[in-house]
C-alpha cells in the first residue's frame, strides 16, 4: 500500500482536529528512529557452533556450545524451561509461580546426545543443539532444530535476533497465539496457499478489522501442537516483536532478548492447568459479570444512558452492566467525568445499582501533556512517563490530544496510576474498561504506537526500549488497575475489561475482540478468535454483538446475539456513527427471541458461575473447541463454527445468512438436543434445525446441568446409559471473599432405576428455597426421597434437602444396556 493511500485511509478514522498531531508525530518518530539506527554497528552472525562441554545441574543440565549457552531446567515433572543465551533476560511479568517443589531429574551422556529426564518427560539434546521432547512411553512430541542468530544486514541494527524452528508432522494442528483473526487451526494457509505470518506486536486495528488482519490487540507467544502422538504447549517468555509461521516447520523469529521458553506435554486440560499454574489462574469474577452488558460509543449524556436503561425495563430485558465510552470523559482525559454532560453521575450510578445494573467506564492510558493537566504535572514530577533519548516524555497524539504515556514497567508508575481509580470508585463506578492500551496512538502512516527503538522504559529499573516493553503495556496497566480495585474496595472482586495484554492477563482482566467488522464473516471469525484466546489462558472474552462498525441486519444481530449468549462476556457494543443498537432496535421477532435467549442465559447462571470457579482452580477456558471433548478424532481438530461451553453444552453457530439448519460433526458419546430432548449418537455428522428462534444446542448425555429460576435450583438431568453422571454447583455471595459451598450430585443407573446422591461441602448456606430435579429421557413410575416413597410428579420433581432420590421408570431414549 502506498504511503498516501495509507494516510488517506487512516485519515478517515482520525478526527480533523487531531490531523496535525497524526501528521507531525510520525515525522518525528521516523526521524528519531533513524538517528538511533544510524549509530549502530553490525554484529557478526552467530551459530550454535560445536558443543564444548555439558554438565548436570540440580534440575536439569547446562550445555556450552561454541557461541551459545543452553540451560535446561525442570520446574515440575511435566514442565521444563529451556533457555538459550546470550540475550537480555526477560523480566518475569508473565510469570506467577516462582517457587516449585523439589524434583529429581537424571542426566545421561549417550553417544551422540544427552538425555535429561523427569518422571514424566525426556529432553534429548543433540551435539548440534537440536532438541527432542519425549513422553515416557518414548513418543516424540516435538523436534527442534538448533536455534540460529541471524543478523539482518539490511536492517542495519544490532538486533540480537533468534530464529527458532521445529519440525511439524503432516497432520499436526496448531492453536493459541492469543487473539488472532485466523482460523482455529493456525496452520491453515492463507490466501494463495501461502503460510500466514503471525506478528507479536500488540496492535490497534484502528476501528475495523476482518478475518486475516494481523496482528491484533493482544498477542501471546504461546502455542499448542496437537498430533497423533499427543499434545504439547510451548510458551516463549520473550516480549520482543516476533513473527511466527507454521508450514513444514514451525518458525518463531524474535527481534531481541534471550530465547527462553517453557514446554509442557499432556492432555489439553493438563496443558492449560500447567500453563496457568505458571502464568496465573483467573480469579473468580463477580457473579453479575455473567449477566448481559450494554454498551455504545455515543451515550454522550445522562439522558442517553437513562433512555437505554428505560428500554430494558419497558421491554423486559435483563441487563447487568452499562458501559460508558469516551463520551463520558471531560475532553477525553483519563479519570475524568464531563461535568456538563454527566453532572449527576454518582446519583445515576446509585440508582442503577438498585436496579441491579453496574456502571463501567472507559480509561485510556494517554495523559494529556499540558501544564494545566494535574495528572500530567504529577506524573512529570514523579518521573513516571515513557521517555525519549533526551529524557523528556514521549509525546504522541491520541483521543485527549498530545499525550504522555505512563511507563507501567516502572513500579512507581503503576502505584501512582492505581491511586487514580479512587475518584471514580467514590462516584459509584463499579468496573473499568481499558482501551487504547497497546498503547495505540493516531498516525497517518506507520505503526500506531510509540517509537520502538527510541522510547525508553524503566523495566523495573534495569532499563530497556519500547520493543521490549510494548507487549507488556496492557498487562501492566491491568495489574495497576487490579491492585487499585482490590486495595480500595477489598470486599469486592475487581472487574476490568482490557483490550490489550500479554501472557498472564487472565490474573487481572477480561478482554473483548475489539473492532470486528459488522458482517457474517466477522461473526464467524469471533468464534475461533475466542477459542484461541481460551487456549492461550484467557478464559473471559466475547465480541461486540453485531460487530463494531456498521449496521447489522436484524438477522445478523440476532444470530450474533444467540451465539454470544453462550460466551463468557456477553455485550452489545457499537461505534459512534452507527444506528442505536439494543435488543429492541430491530423490532419483532428479534426482540422476543433475544429476550428468550437472555432469559436462558440468566437461568444458566449457576452453570456459568460454576465454570468460572473451575477456571479459577484449573485455568480451563469456559468456551472450548469441540476436540476438548474427544481429542482422538482428527475430524474435530479444525471445527471453528461450533464450541463447547463447559463439559455439558455444545453450541453450533448459525453464521450464514438465511441458514435454518446446519451439519455438525459431534464428539463421541451421546448428545441430547436441548430443544426437544431427542438423543443423537456422537462420533458422527448430524444435521440440526435452526429456525430463527433457535441455534443448535446440545447437552452431553451424562450431564447434570444446573439452572436457576424463581429462587429454585433446577438440576436438568441428562442420563447416559453408559456413564455415571456428575454435576457440581458452586455458590457464594456472588462477590467478595467470604464463605462458599460446593454441591456435588452423582447419578447412577441400572435397568430401570436412576439414583441421585447429593454431597455438600463448604459453610455458605444453601442459597435456594428448593430444588427441582428435571429428568430428560426418562419417565418415572415410582419415586423415593431418602427411602420414603413420594408422589410421582412426572419428569420434574420438587424437593427440599435430600441425601438420595431414586426413580423407577423407563428410559425413553435408549434401549438400555447396563
Ligand atoms: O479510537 O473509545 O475498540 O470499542 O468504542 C477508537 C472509542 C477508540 C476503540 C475501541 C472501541 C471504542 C472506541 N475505541
Amino acid at each position: 500500500m502506498g504511503i498516501l493511500n495509507e494516510a488517506f485511509l487512516n485519515l478517515r478514522t482520525i478526527k480533523l482536529r487531531r490531523f496535525l498531531g497524526s501528521l507531525f508525530y510520525p515525522l518525528q518518530r521516523d526521524w528519531l528512529e533513524r538517528q538511533l539506527r544510524k549509530s549502530q554497528t553490525l554484529e557478526a552472525v552467530e551459530e550454535t557452533g560445536e558443543i564444548q562441554r555439558a554438565e548436570a545441574t540440580k534440575r536439569g543440565g547446562q550445555f556450552h556450545f561454541k557461541h551459545i549457552e543452553l540451560e535446561i531446567y525442570f520446574l515440575s515433572a511435566d514442565l521444563v524451561r529451556i533457555e538459550w543465551k546470550p540475550g537480555i533476560y526477560p523480566i518475569s511479568y508473565g510469570i506467577s509461580r516462582k517457587d516449585w517443589p523439589q524434583i529429581e531429574t537424571t542426566f545421561q551422556e549417550m553417544e551422540e546426545c544427552w538425555t535429561i529426564s523427569s518422571p514424566q518427560l525426556k529432553v534429548i539434546v543433540g551435539v548440534d543443539g537440536s532438541l527432542k521432547f519425549q513422553n515416557l512411553s518414548g513418543q516424540t512430541l516435538r523436534e527442534e532444530l538448533p536455534p540460529q542468530r541471524p543478523t539482518k544486514l539490511s536492517r542495519q541494527t544490532q538486533d540480537e535476533t533468534w530464529l527458532h524452528q521445529a519440525k511439524l508432522r503432516p497432520q499436526e494442528h496448531i492453536y493459541g497465539l492469543g487473539e488472532r483473526a485466523a482460523p482455529l487451526n493456525l496452520r491453515t494457509s492463507g490466501d494463495k496457499n501461502k503460510a500466514r505470518t503471525y506478528r507479536m506486536w500488540n496492535y490497534d486495528a484502528g476501528g475495523i478489522y476482518g478475518p486475516g488482519t494481523d496482528p491484533l490487540y493482544l498477542c501471546i507467544p504461546l502455542y499448542l501442537g496437537l498430533h497423533e502422538e499427543g499434545s504439547y504447549l510451548i510458551f516463549y517468555e520473550n516480549s520482543f516483536p516476533a513473527s511466527f509461521s507454521f508450514q513444514e516447520l514451525a518458525t518463531a523469529e524474535f527481534e531481541g532478548g534471550a530465547l527462553r521458553y517453557y514446554f509442557t506435554a499432556g492432555t489439553l486440560p493438563q496443558l492449560l492447568e500447567r500453563y496457568t499454574e505458571l502464568t496465573g489462574r483467573p480469579p473468580l469474577p463477580p457473579r453479575w459479570a455473567f449477566g448481559y452488558h450494554q454498551s455504545r460509543w455515543g451515550y454522550d449524556k445522562e439522558s442517553a444512558l437513562r433512555e437505554a436503561v428505560k428500554g430494558f425495563e419497558t421491554h423486559d430485558i435483563p441487563v447487568s452492566a452499562m458501559h460508558l465510552d469516551i463520551d463520558v470523559l471531560d475532553n477525553f482525559r483519563a479519570f475524568t467525568i464531563d461535568p456538563d454532560r454527566f453532572p449527576h453521575i454518582s446519583e445515576l450510578a446509585e440508582e442503577l445499582v438498585t436496579k441491579g445494573i453496574r456502571l463501567i467506564t472507559i480509561i485510556n492510558p494517554g495523559v494529556r501533556a499540558s501544564r494545566k493537566n494535574r495528572l500530567f504535572e504529577e506524573g512529570r514530577a514523579q518521573d513516571v512517563f515513557c521517555k525519549l533519548p533526551n529524557g523528556k516524555p514521549a509525546i504522541a497524539p491520541v483521543w485527549a490530544g498530545l499525550c504522555a504515556f505512563p511507563d507501567f514497567t516502572n513500579p512507581q508508575a503503576r502505584h501512582w496510576w492505581s491511586r487514580q481509580y479512587e475518584y471514580l470508585l467514590d462516584l459509584g463506578i463499579t468496573g473499568f474498561w481499558h482501551d487504547m492500551n497497546e498503547p495505540g496512538v493516531f498516525v497517518l502512516w506507520g505503526d500506531p504506537s510509540l517509537p520502538p527503538h527510541s522510547t525508553w522504559h524503566s523495566l523495573e529499573g534495569r532499563g530497556g526500549d519500547h520493543r521490549e516493553a510494548h507487549n507488556f503495556y496492557g498487562l501492566l496497566q491491568a495489574e495497576a488497575g487490579y491492585e487499585a480495585l482490590s486495595e480500595y474496595q477489598p470486599e469486592r472482586r475487581p472487574f476490568i475489561v482490557s483490550r490489550s495484554g500479554w501472557a498472564g492477563l487472565q490474573r487481572y482482566a477480561w478482554t473483548w475482540t475489539g473492532d470486528i467488522e459488522t458482517s457474517w464473516e466477522g461473526l464467524r471469525q469471533t468464534i475461533p478468535t475466542v477459542l484461541n484466546l481460551g487456549l492461550s489462558g484467557i478464559p473471559y472474552s466475547g465480541s461486540d454483538i453485531g460487530g463494531f462498525k456498521g449496521n447489522p441486519s436484524a438477522e445478523l444481530y440476532l444470530r450474533w446475539f444467540q451465539i454470544s449468549c453462550f460466551m463468557a462476556f456477553c455485550r452489545t457494543h457499537s461505534a459512534n456513527n452507527t444506528k442505536l443498537r439494543t435488543p429492541w432496535s430491530f423490532g419483532e421477532p428479534t426482540l422476543s427471541i433475544v429476550r428468550q435467549f437472555l432469559q436462558l442465559r440468566y437461568r444458566l447462571m449457576p452453570y456459568f458461575y460454576t465454570l468460572a470457579w473451575e477456571a479459577s482452580q484449573t485455568g480451563h477456558p469456559l468456551v472450548r473447541p469441540l476436540f476438548w471433548a474427544d481429542t482422538d478424532n482428527p475430524q474435530l481438530w479444525s471445527i471453528d463454527d461450533a464450541f463447547l461451553l463447559g463439559d455439558a453444552l455444545l453450541v453450533a453457530a448459525i453464521a450464514q445468512e438465511g441458514a435454518t439448519s446446519r451439519a455438525i460433526a459431534l464428539p463421541k458419546g451421546h448428545w441430547y438436543n436441548f430443544w426437544n430432548d431427542a438423543l443423537l449418537e456422537g462420533g458422527k455428522q448430524v444435521n440440526l434445525k435452526a429456525p430463527l428462534e433457535q441455534i443448535p444446542l446440545l447437552v452431553k448425555a451424562g450431564s447434570i446441568l444446573p439452572m436457576e429460576e424463581d429462587n429454585q435450583l433446577i438440576l436438568h438431568i441428562y442420563p447416559s446409559a453408559f456413564l455415571t453422571s456428575e454435576g457440581q454447583v458452586y455458590s457464594d455471595a456472588g462477590d467478595g471473599y467470604g464463605k462458599s459451598r460446593l454441591d456435588s450430585f452423582y447419578l447412577t443407573q441400572n435397568q430401570d432405576c436412576l439414583e441421585l446422591t447429593w454431597k455438600q461441602q463448604g459453610d455458605y448456606a444453601f442459597p435456594y428455597a428448593g430444588i427441582k430435579l428435571h429428568l430428560h429421557g426418562f419417565e418415572p413410575q415410582q419415586v423415593w426421597v431418602d427411602s420414603n416413597e413420594v408422589v410421582n410428579q412426572g419428569q420434574c420433581l420438587s424437593v427440599e434437602q435430600f441425601e438420595q432420590v431414586r426413580w423407577q421408570g423407563v428410559f425413553t431414549n435408549y434401549e438400555h444396556r447396563s
